[in-house]
């Protein structure tokens, strides 16, 4: 459940005056609701997305659940990468945050967030680690700190309507990576659909169960490990039968899914980034819009 603010936190956040958020609240300018009592509350990522598209600076902002020094950083991309592989490595759990936040609160997407600073910042990890400059513990604990940021940055977000397409996946057994599915389910909500990851090691029936019972539009597969690609093969066989028995597009990705291998599995789309997978997205979301909300000079095909 959203966090609800009063005007008076939300005024405290972004350093105005109580009387000047009231008077946005009743012009619409910041969407509000009434309690009971007749006092405004507004939505925390409401909030966010006031910020993101106004020109107000954060000045509080652990008001909105972020560290102290949130709103100070440069929000440049390059020099982001390079802190939070910092931070990472240092385990620095507000700083991973302010980083990513100043990025947010800047405008950056988080599927940018994702591709252009999370996942380079990860192969360095990898690379420290294989050189034995990089404790394992060092690079769970990235991994534990980076699930609660894209928890914090989907709160963020704006709800998506109940209109929205639905979208779930996860790994299969064997492959234990957490991040690149969880990226998935983040990318996915920011692009307005209601996205559930299922987690995590499943053997391939449950997946086909989810997919027969949850009557997804979208299932996506994320693999970075693999241990016998024949094994690997079968499942997935198993489960490209699922989702095109369902007419569900199955989307796939992640760092082990080689040419050669991708050679021998049916699926609608590969991405190797999260951007690719968005793009595809909304061309199955324009496809499920309820035709009723079209204009009628509007083409009923995927939109660009
Ligand atoms: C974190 C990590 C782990 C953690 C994972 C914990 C967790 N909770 O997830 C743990 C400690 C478990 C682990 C274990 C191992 N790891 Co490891 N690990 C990593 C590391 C550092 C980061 C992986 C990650 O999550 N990245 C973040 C994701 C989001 O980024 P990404 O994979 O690049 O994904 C992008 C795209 O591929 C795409 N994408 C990915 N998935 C999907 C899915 C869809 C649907 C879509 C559309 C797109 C998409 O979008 C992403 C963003 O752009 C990598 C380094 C690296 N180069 O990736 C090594 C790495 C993958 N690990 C490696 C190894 C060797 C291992 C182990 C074998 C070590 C061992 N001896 O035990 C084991 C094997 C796993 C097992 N079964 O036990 C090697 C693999 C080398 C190789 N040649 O394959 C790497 C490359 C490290 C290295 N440099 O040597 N690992």
């Amino acid at each position: 459940m959203q966090q609800q603010l009063s005007p008076k936190q939300v005024a405290r956040a972004i350093g105005v005056s109580e009387a000047s958020v009231k008077r946005w609240c009743d012009k619409g300018i910041l969407q509000a609701t009434r309690t009971v009592g007749g006092h405004r509350r507004v939505l925390l990522n409401e909030v966010f997305r006031f910020i993101r598209e106004s020109d107000q600076q954060l000045v509080g902002p652990e008001v909105l659940g972020l560290p102290a020094t949130t709103g100070q950083g440069e929000g440049t991309r390059d020099r982001a990468r390079e802190r939070m592989e910092e931070a990472l490595e240092a385990g620095d759990d507000e700083r991973v945050r302010q980083i990513a936040f100043d990025l947010f609160l800047a405008g950056t997407k988080v599927v940018t967030i994702c591709d252009e600073v999370l996942a380079p910042s990860f192969r360095s990890v990898g690379h420290h680690w294989e050189e034995g400059a990089l404790e394992v513990y060092r690079e769970r604990l990235a991994c534990e700190i980076t699930l609660r940021l894209l928890y914090q940055m989907e709160q963020a977000l704006p709800a998506p309507g109940s209109e929205a397409p639905l979208a779930i996946g996860g790994t299969l057994e064997g492959d234990p990576y957490t991040l690149p599915t969880a990226m998935v389910q983040a990318c996915l909500r920011e692009a307005g659909w209601h996205a559930r990851s299922l987690g995590t090691n499943h053997p391939v029936e449950t997946l086909c169960a989810a997919i027969g019972e949850e009557r997804p539009q979208l299932f996506w597969l994320s693999v970075s490990y693999l241990q016998v690609d024949e094994h690997f093969l079968a499942q997935f066989a198993t489960l490209s039968q699922a989702a095109n028995k369902a007419r569900i597009p199955l989307v796939v990705g992640g760092r082990t899914l080689t040419a050669q291998l991708r050679e021998q599995m049916r699926y609608a789309a590969f991405c190797d980034r999260l951007a690719h997978l968005i793009a595809f997205a909304q061309t199955v979301s324009a496809a499920h819009q309820p035709s009723a909300s079209r204009s009628p000079l509007e083409p009923s095909g995927p939109s660009a």
